[in-house]
């Protein structure tokens, strides 16, 4: 593999320079067309067909003569431009845009009450793991910060077996069936007449499906919830949503749900934030977590079950097999007996994490399916879409994907078979092999021993009938701020929706889950009479609140993770700049320094301070809190730059914390922006630092009109 060369900032080439990575000398010349040819020497291999053809001219391809037709003969062309064109596979149907890295589990408490899954009885042992972060509705080259799900995947290399924990940063679904998750994401995915939107709930389709579907209602409350435009991958928690069995030696089965828990803490954006940031930084997560494991800040989760016993299942006052409700925490605690360490970004993007396959059928013994028709559809679905994906029953052979444990069966030939095996025998039982792969029955995977009877039939549990609780518990746990952010986020996405029964359909249903919430989204939609409640197929119980389903409550009091920017200009003070670089560095914050110019700005003691951003590519929205140092020559030049203006007014109106020296508060007074508890002196930085930890929730009546 070659190396790259480290090269410095381009802009400080100079004008004619020799490209970079270029040696200038004997092996690089011009072409008659004055095309660049650099030839192999020394540490550059020979660059060669796919045959091995070593190839004496890449940038011409064969003429019948200089201006003359290309030929067919041309086989380096052919074998280039063929390679090119099958350059992509098909993208996921689902959760096509995805960031992964690598990573490792470390059990810290062992389960072997309950399971003989090493992975989970091991204390101690580093088991490698791949974990990939992905949107579900957009396409592979979608935008990183649409209101949607994260999925959650994680690939455990375990010693016995690869497992699989597909999981999403909610711990409940659409739908109780999977016979209805084509419907589901045919409904948003964008609409087949006009193709649009991309990425998005917020259309007629989606909303039309889930006013239809009342199983849908638990997960709408989240899905409006500010969960769904987190601020960072690293800062949402994941579920593997269904319940698990866990088996130990003598057979006994205890169920399980899975937690991932960030050591970052939970948080978000503001709505119109996460539409802005779509414009800035397309990107904005996936360079977060790039940066961050470049950095060697690596981002790190809990891993935390729930167990219960049948019996306790028993007396749940909802269905633990269906997939749109949840466990609270306060009716079963999570122990937390593990972590995850994410350390190593991919060398390549579609090696890695395009080509990794995730199935949550891949699970190892002591662990096992419960019957939950959520997931036994989904055990169908992944390896059928894999084969899709990938091409070949061979997927398992791509290094991503493979065992890293010992593995070997009778499976042969198919499209890109990799591997050789030797001798006669691809059969068994046989008698001709001394050396082929046999039976485990000690330690091969073992299914939980459960007796199945009834009436086999398409027939829906009366247990699962009842849709309207845990949404009501859900909202009726958030704060008061979070819940002007569901009804805003519903105002917002049924606003998008041109079909007025549907608008009053969902009203509808709010009205099951909490009164006031239906009014404050039919004032917000002006839809004038309340509609008469959807038709409930149970009865509405009322569970105690759960303060853990929360956001704001389970933010972190800590600026790792977390960025602050710096506005400056010409004459902008350099002391009070060092000084807030430094205690923001110290309490863990990313800094970046914003100056109209690239190059920086030179500071009122006649030195120049290089800048991380420039002015308009860098706005505020990239930020947690920010400071304004300016002179009053910078306020001057700033007050008529829209981006000053705009940078200074977007951080009020997402409630971040803003530092300000003299200049500073002047640019905010042009940009009408009065003081309040978020906003600082530049000096006061141990109060800047403590509101920057947060966002300013008291601040958004004033700021934005809340359904
Ligand atoms: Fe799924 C991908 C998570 C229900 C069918 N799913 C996929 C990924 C995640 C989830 C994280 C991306 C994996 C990756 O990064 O490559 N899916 C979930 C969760 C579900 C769920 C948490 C409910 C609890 N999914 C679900 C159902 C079906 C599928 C009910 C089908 C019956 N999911 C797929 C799929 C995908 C997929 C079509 C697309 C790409 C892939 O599998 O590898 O098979």
């Amino acid at each position: 593999m070659s190396k790259e060369k480290k090269t410095g900032n381009a802009g400080k080439q100079k004008k004619n320079s020799t490209p970079r990575g270029a040696n200038p000398g004997a092996d690089v010349h011009r072409g008659n067309g004055g095309e660049l040819h650099q030839v192999a020497t020394g540490q550059h291999p020979a660059l060669t067909t796919n045959q091995g053809i070593p190839i004496a001219d890449n940038q011409n391809s064969l003429r019948a003569n200089p201006r003359g037709p290309s030929l067919l003969e041309d086989f380096i062309l052919r074998e280039k431009i063929t390679h090119f064109d099958h350059e992509r596979i098909p993208e996921r149907i689902v959760h096509a845009r995805g960031t992964a890295v690598h990573g490792h589990f470390e059990l810290t408490k062992s389960l072997a009450q309950y399971t003989t899954a090493k992975i989970l009885t091991e204390v101690g042992e580093k088991t490698p793991v791949f974990t990939r972060f992905s949107t579900v509705a957009g396409g592979a080259g979608s935008v990183d910060t649409p209101r949607d799900v994260r999925g959650f995947a994680v690939k455990f290399y375990t010693k016995e077996g690869n497992w699989d924990l597909v999981s999403n940063n909610i711990p409940v679904f659409f739908i109780q069936d999977a016979i209805k998750f084509p419907d589901v994401v045919h409904s948003v995915k964008m609409e087949p007449d006009r193709g649009f939107p991309q990425s998005a709930t917020a259309h007629d389709t989606f909303w039309d499906f889930i006013s239809l579907t009342p199983e849908s209602m638990h997960m709408v409350m989240w899905i409006m919830s500010d969960r769904t435009i987190p601020r960072s991958l690293r800062m949402i928690e994941g579920f593997g949503v269904h319940s698990f069995r866990l088996l130990n030696k003598a057979g006994d089965s205890t169920f399980v749900k899975f937690h991932w828990r960030p050591k970052l803490g939970l948080q978000s954006t503001i709505w119109d934030e996460a539409v802005k940031i779509a414009g800035a930084d397309p990107d904005f997560h996936r360079r977060d977590m790039f940066e961050a494991i470049e950095a060697g800040d690596f981002p790190e989760w809990e891993f935390a079950v729930q167990l219960f016993t049948q019996e306790q299942a028993d007396k749940f006052p909802f269905d633990h097999l269906d997939a749109t409700k949840l466990i609270p925490e306060e009716l079963v605690p999570l122990q937390v007996i593990g972590r995850m360490v994410l350390d190593r970004w991919p060398d390549n993007f579609f090696a890695e994490t395009e080509q990794v396959a995730y199935c949550p059928a891949n699970i190892v013994p002591g662990i096992d399916f419960s019957n939950d028709p959520l997931l036994q559809g989904r055990l169908f679905s992944y390896l059928d879409t894999q084969l899709l994906r990938l091409g070949s029953p061979n997927f398992n052979q791509i290094p991503v994907n493979a065992p890293k444990c010992p593995f070997a069966n009778l499976q042969r030939d198919g499209k890109m078979q990799m591997t050789q095996p030797k001798g006669r025998v691809a059969y068994e039982p046989n008698s001709l092999s001394e050396t082929a792969p046999r039976e485990t029955p000690d330690r091969g995977f073992p299914s939980a021993r459960v007796s199945e009877s009834g009436e086999k039939g398409r027939i829906r549990a009366e247990s699962f009938a009842d849709h309207y609780s845990q949404a009501r518990q859900f909202y009726r746990s958030q704060s008061k701020y979070e819940q002007a952010h569901i009804a805003s986020a519903l105002v917002f996405e049924l606003s998008k929706v041109d079909h007025l029964h549907v608008r009053q359909a969902m009203v509808a249903h709010l009205r099951h889950i909490e009164e006031e919430l239906a009014q404050r989204v039919a004032d917000g939609l002006g839809l004038g009479t309340l509609p008469k409640p959807a038709e409930a197929a149970a009865p509405v119980q009322d569970f105690d609140q759960s303060p853990a389903l929360q956001i704001i409550g389970r933010m972190k009091d800590t600026l790792e993770g977390r960025a602050i920017g710096i506005l400056i200009a010409d004459g902008s003070d350099g002391a009070i700049v060092s000084d807030i670089i430094k205690v923001a560095a110290e309490a863990g914050a990313k800094v970046k320094v914003v100056a109209p110019k690239v190059g920086g700005a030179k500071l009122a003691d006649g030195t120049m301070m290089e800048a991380d951003g420039q002015l308009a590519g860098t706005p505020s929205v990239m930020f947690d809190a920010i400071a304004v140092v300016l002179s009053d020559e910078g306020v001057k030049l700033l007050s008529k730059e829209s981006a000053a203006i705009d940078f200074v007014r977007h951080a009020f109106g997402h409630l971040k914390a803003i530092a300000a020296d003299q200049g500073g508060r002047s640019l905010l007074e042009q940009a009408n922006i009065e003081k309040d508890k978020g906003v600082l002196d530049a000096k006061d930085m141990k109060g800047f630092i403590a509101a920057a930890k947060t966002r300013q929730w008291e601040r958004e009546e004033s700021v934005r009109i809340l359904a």
